[in-house]
């Protein structure tokens, strides 16, 4: 097995150490001319790659043993919501080199010319990804120039299962787990023990457009009006929209959340080592969950592209992102990763859906600048309970 790997990783660490050592002066103004036709590839870039990524996302110590090898400095900064990056990029001058959009978001990012296009040629790691999942995002990203997965997951419902059983009493748990968040008999029992939703009018819409039996990715602004006529119904039980869902989970401010199921997982997890009695658990609703696909990429505007593509391929050796799906139950791209998995990981169907389930989940699709407005002004009314 390590002989495969052997090849790449020489090579990556022949190229990086060529980038020079930490305490070296910075180059002169006036650089000498390169000799003649050498074909060595120097990156000249200031050490220094800037990334904005989700919180919970990057396992402790990658950033550091990538710093540590090649002698950048990482700065590592979160956003909560696809919304928020967006409006980094479309403002310009981010500081950032790469970002972590979704796809739905990365379709008109890279068709905005908010994103640059990678130098694959630097990104020997590429061909460990699965190449049905790059299929896929070719979609979003016609041949596969600009994205490069993260990680994939999906918005689910989650719930600490022993509040839950106590709030709803006589009434047993409904058949869709969407119901215990959308359908007011369940809600508003439900609410003393905490209904939280993720605080993103993208992420809720299309929850609710798929409840009412209507495309989740619906640019239809008539069908907004139809997801708040419904999310209307259960305004007033919604104790929390949450951007730090783990922490709402675990630690009891909420007992059903609409959230991501790795994070879920994650607040599961933690409510174990913090020895709570309540267990804590990713549902898989009858109807499906929406899949979703989270994206590096590097911004127009970035200082550093030949840093952000050594970390990029770094991401994407096998060891580093089976690394990331062990620790951050979400799960990777990555298809040289897979034998690195944890059976616990691996064998978690709430991480890793069975074939039958996988079939009735929702793929991403994206929706137009305009549809995304209206989204976000029909959530906003319905947050403020109008
Ligand atoms: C962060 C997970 C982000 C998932 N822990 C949603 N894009």
């Amino acid at each position: 097995m390590m002989k495969k790997y052997l090849v790449p990783f020489a090579l990556s660490a022949l190229v990086l150490a060529g980038c020079g050592k930490k305490e070296e002066p910075p180059a002169p103004v006036a650089a000498p001319a390169p000799v003649a036709s050498a074909p060595v590839v120097v990156n000249t870039e200031e050490k220094v790659l800037n990334i904005y990524n989700w919180p919970d996302y990057v396992p402790e110590g990658m950033i550091a043993a990538f710093e540590k090898e090649t002698g950048i400095k990482v700065n590592y900064d979160t956003f909560e919501t696809n919304e928020a990056l967006h409006a980094k990029l479309v403002a310009g001058n981010t500081g950032y080199d790469i970002v972590v959009p979704g796809s739905v978001f990365a379709k008109p990012q890279l068709e905005g010319g908010l994103l640059q296009a990678l130098d694959k040629t630097k990104i020997k790691n590429l061909a460990n990804l699965d190449p049905a999942i790059m299929a896929t995002l070719a979609k979003a990203d016609p041949g596969n120039k600009h994205l490069v997965p993260w990680a994939w997951g999906f918005t689910t419902v989650g719930i600490n299962k022993t509040k839950v059983a106590k709030a709803l009493g006589k009434t047993p748990m409904p058949e869709n787990a969407w119901d215990l968040v959308f359908k007011p008999e369940y809600t508003s029992k439900l609410k003393s023990c905490g209904i939280a939703y993720l605080d993103s009018p993208t992420e809720i819409i299309p929850v609710a457009l798929h409840y009412i039996g209507k495309n989740a990715y619906s640019n239809d602004v008539a069908d907004y009006k139809l997801a708040t006529d419904m999310l209307a119904k259960v305004r007033k039980d919604v104790r929390i929209f949450s951007s730090t869902m783990i922490d709402d989970i675990a630690g009891g401010k909420a007992c059903v959340a609409i959230g991501w199921s790795g994070d879920i997982n994650i607040a599961a997890n933690r409510a174990k080592e913090n020895k709570s009695k309540d267990e804590i658990e990713s549902l898989l609703p009858s109807t499906g969950a929406l899949i979703f696909f989270d994206t590096m990429a590097l911004t127009k505007d970035a200082k550093h592209p030949n840093n952000a593509q050594a970390f990029i391929d770094f991401y994407l050796r096998p060891e580093n992102a089976a690394l990331m799906t062990n620790t951050m139950n979400y799960p990777t791209a990555n298809k040289a990763a897979v034998e690195k998995i944890k059976p616990e990981i691996a064998g978690n169907k709430t991480i890793f859906v069975e074939t039958d389930y996988f079939a009735k989940m929702i793929p991403p699709s994206s929706f137009t600048n305009e549809a995304r407005e209206a989204m976000a002004n029909a959530y906003n009314g319905f947050k403020k309970g109008k």
